[in-house]
């Protein structure tokens, strides 16, 4: 007979959904979408709607792989778990003892956001005294730049957002990478809310928008401070708030605004300057204007001072602490857990070497520019950096050096995965335990194991145990089950600053979704060091935020790099129905494709210095002459082994953060014969 257990989405979506799991003798039948989730509310997305595809999948790993071909030719025989994590560890000790433990690179992202298992080997390769990994792909510089202003005051809970007049999505693509906030526009809609979309181009999240602004990529900054200006010009400012909660608002004012007049934000952003107006002017005069903030106006070399200008939007309204107003960034829901207890900082050795994993690419093809030893062992968990790091060509060449030993612990055979000289295979979230929380929601869950593991896969956290032991390690956290883990993770809640009463903690533990409460006030209970917003921040190295272009390379096209909904990174390209067909389109203006000779469906070679890919064209208006755009990251297993989007992306980093730049990058582009 079915039945059905709760379970949790674990991978790397602001949404975090809770999931019913249909199980019957160790399989997965069907999920569903939790209906009693306060977010969740019953559906799911397009990918994980068939999320038993993913974990029984044909393409599954079953047992640990050695290499027996040459690098990247996806050659592997079976061998058992021993002998893996024997080999692993001999090698693991022979780049300690020959090169200095920090030859050794661990190399992991959120391939799962379960707590436990996103840091697992940490603590052990903390122990060896590797070099510490800079987490910076994803979005450090929209952190950063929202820090900057706002330090650490709680987003806006997504549910006000229902209660908004004038609703924006900043650089957000609803409809792939969120799309249960889609619950909250529609409801907004419904009361009579304006929605407006601030994207590079038309994306399919248009289609919920009311007026839809195209800025020239990495220029929000630009279009903030020409609305800022509009709004002081015309006396649309929030003094009393401002004057009460903001610092430094009157020098911003003075020295930085005068300068972006509406003539001068529309240069730079390419927004016309009747529309900086508009926009101005509604938003300004909205009872509950409501920003969604997504990462794509942070991807670039300016990218943490777009985030900062565009945070001081909600300020200079005074739209903070208004029902239905505020700003949602990011909802740091994990800081309900003392994870400490898994990353466990005390093991770090003073001075590690950190390697900022933008620059994988750099760190592995030329160990001359790293402080200290060459990188000679890289372990991989919970990524694809030869699909999802940029420039991936510098990461390939990297991986395919035959005096590397690679160890990759990974659910399927990935682009990395082909590199590795041992395959580990990892279970999927459905086959172990975990706790999760929600970066979209204020909300907590924990996911016990609805089936076994699959095949011979072995959870991080259990994986990690046995290489400790393996390699002689006997300290108590090694001694640990991942039960045992994860219920003090769950027990830390109480101690947080959330301080979980002993009823949630203990539905908590037992697996229910349980919703975060923000203390009364929060909204203009300002986190800084001056316990107001700050328009000016000394303590940054651009105390007075102004705009300034971000540097990009050399091309005749902007390249824009965007989400697909049917996959997450290179996630998801395990199943057919979403990677199968229609990867590595290139979005392009009929007028551009005519000037080029190139024609719909026909294909297009786009290069830079990074290198070059092949897209299929698909001409439409919804992006302007002069920008291109591609969705999704795919296996180049997905691309016949052809280079992916990230080959023409590039390791420059952000402003602040050095985080990613994806889309800051330009392309020549001709016909592909
Ligand atoms: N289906 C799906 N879901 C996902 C992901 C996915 O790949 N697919 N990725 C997951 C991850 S890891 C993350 S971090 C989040 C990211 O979620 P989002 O923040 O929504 O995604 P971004 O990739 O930052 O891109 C959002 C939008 O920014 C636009 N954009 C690019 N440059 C600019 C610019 O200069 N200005 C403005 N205003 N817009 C610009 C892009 O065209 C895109 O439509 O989503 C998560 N969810
Ligand atoms: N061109 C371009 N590239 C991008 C982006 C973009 O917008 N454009 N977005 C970037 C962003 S925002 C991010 S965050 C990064 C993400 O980059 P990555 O973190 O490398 O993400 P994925 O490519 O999804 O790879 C995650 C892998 O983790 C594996 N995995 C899942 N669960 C487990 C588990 O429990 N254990 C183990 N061992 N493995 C598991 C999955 O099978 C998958 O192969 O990609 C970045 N790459
Ligand atoms: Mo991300």
């Amino acid at each position: 007979m079915p039945e059905t257990v709760r379970s949790v989405c674990p991978h790397d979506c602001p949404d975090c959904c809770s999931l019913l799991v249909e199980r019957e003798a160790g399989r997965v039948l069907r999920v569903a979408g939790d209906p009693g989730h306060p977010f969740t509310r019953g559906f799911l997305c397009t990918k994980t709607r068939h999320y038993e595809d993913t974990v029984h999948s044909p393409l599954r790993l079953a047992a640990p792989l050695r290499r027996t071909g040459p690098k990247g030719s996806g050659r592997f025989a079976p061998v058992s778990w021993e002998e893996a994590l024997a080999e692993t560890a001999e090698r693991l000790q022979a780049c300690a003892s020959g090169y200095g433990p920090e030859s050794i690179l661990p190399y992991a992202y959120a391939g799962t956001m379960g707590y436990l298992n996103k840091h697992a080997y940490t603590p052990l390769f903390r122990l060896l005294g590797a070099s510490e990994l800079g987490r910076t792909i994803c979005t450090p510089a929209k952190a950063m730049g929202w820090q900057a202003v706002m330090g650490a005051t709680p987003a806006t809970p997504p549910a006000e957002a229902a209660g908004s007049d004038f609703l924006v999505l900043w650089g957000l693509s609803v409809l792939a990478t969120g799309v249960h906030f889609i619950r909250e526009i529609k409801e907004a809609k419904r009361r009579g809310a304006m929605v407006v979309l601030i994207d590079v181009y038309e994306t399919p999240t248009a289609r919920l928008a009311d007026v839809f602004i195209r800025v020239k990529p990495g220029s929000d900054g630009a279009l903030a401070l020409g609305v800022l200006h509009e709004m002081a010009g015309r006396g649309l400012l929030a003094r009393s708030f401002i004057d009460a909660h903001v610092h430094g608002f009157a020098e911003f004012e003075r020295t930085v605004l005068p300068r972006w007049t509406l003539a001068e934000a529309s240069r730079a952003s390419g927004v016309p300057e009747a529309l900086i107006q508009w926009l101005a002017l509604a938003y300004a005069s909205a009872k509950a204007p409501f920003i969604r903030l997504g990462g794509g106006l942070s991807r670039y070399a300016n990218g943490a001072m777009n985030v900062r200008l565009v945070t001081l939007l909600p300020a200079a309204a005074g739209a903070w602490g208004r029902p239905g107003a505020g700003m949602l960034s990011s909802c740091h829901s994990s800081s309900a857990y003392d994870l400490s207890l898994v990353q466990r900082p005390d093991f770090r050795k003073p001075g590690a070497r950190q390697i900022n994993m933008c620059l994988l690419g750099k760190a592995l093809e030329t160990p001359s520019r790293l402080a200290g030893p060459p990188v000679k062992a890289l372990f991989v968990w919970s990524a694809n950096p030869a699909a999802s790091a940029p420039d991936q060509n510098a990461v390939l060449r990297g991986l395919a050096r035959e005096d590397l030993f690679c160890c990759v612990h990974e659910r399927f055979l990935t682009d990395t995965a082909r590199y590795a000289d041992i395959v580990l295979p990892a279970t999927t979230a459905l086959e172990h335990d975990d706790v999760y929380a929600s970066y979209g929601s204020y909300c907590l869950q924990r996911g016990r194991p609805a089936i076994p593991p699959q095949g011979q896969a072995k959870s991080n956290w259990d994986a990690c145990r046995l290489l400790a032991k393996a390699l002689g390690r006997t300290e108590a956290i090694f001694e640990q089950s991942a039960e045992a883990m994860v219920d003090r993770l769950v027990e830390s809640t109480a101690h947080s600053s959330w301080q979980l009463a002993p009823e949630e903690v203990e539905r908590l533990r037992e697996g229910l979704p349980v919703p975060l409460r923000l203390p009364e006030g929060y909204a203009t209970d300002f986190k800084t060091p001056t316990g107001k917003i700050q328009a000016v921040n000394e303590a940054e190295p651009q105390a007075l935020p102004d705009w300034f272009p971000a540097e990009t390379g050399e091309g005749a096209f902007a390249f824009v790099s965007a989400p697909s909904p049917r996959t997450l990174s290179s996630s998801f390209c395990e199943q057919d129905r979403l990677a199968a067909r229609d990867v590595m389109v290139l979005l392009m203006h009929p007028d551009d494709a005519r000037a080029l000779g190139l024609e719909d469906g026909g294909r297009a070679l786009c290069s830079n210095r990074q290198g070059e890919a092949e897209f299929t064209v698909e001409t439409t208006a919804r992006v302007p002459q002069g920008l291109v755009a591609s969705e999704g990251v795919w296996w180049s297993s997905r691309l016949g082994g052809k280079p992916g989007v990230n080959a023409l992306t590039s390791q420059r980093l952000t402003d602040r953060g050095e985080g990613s730049t994806f889309s800051g990058v330009r392309v020549d582009i001709r016909r592909a014969d």
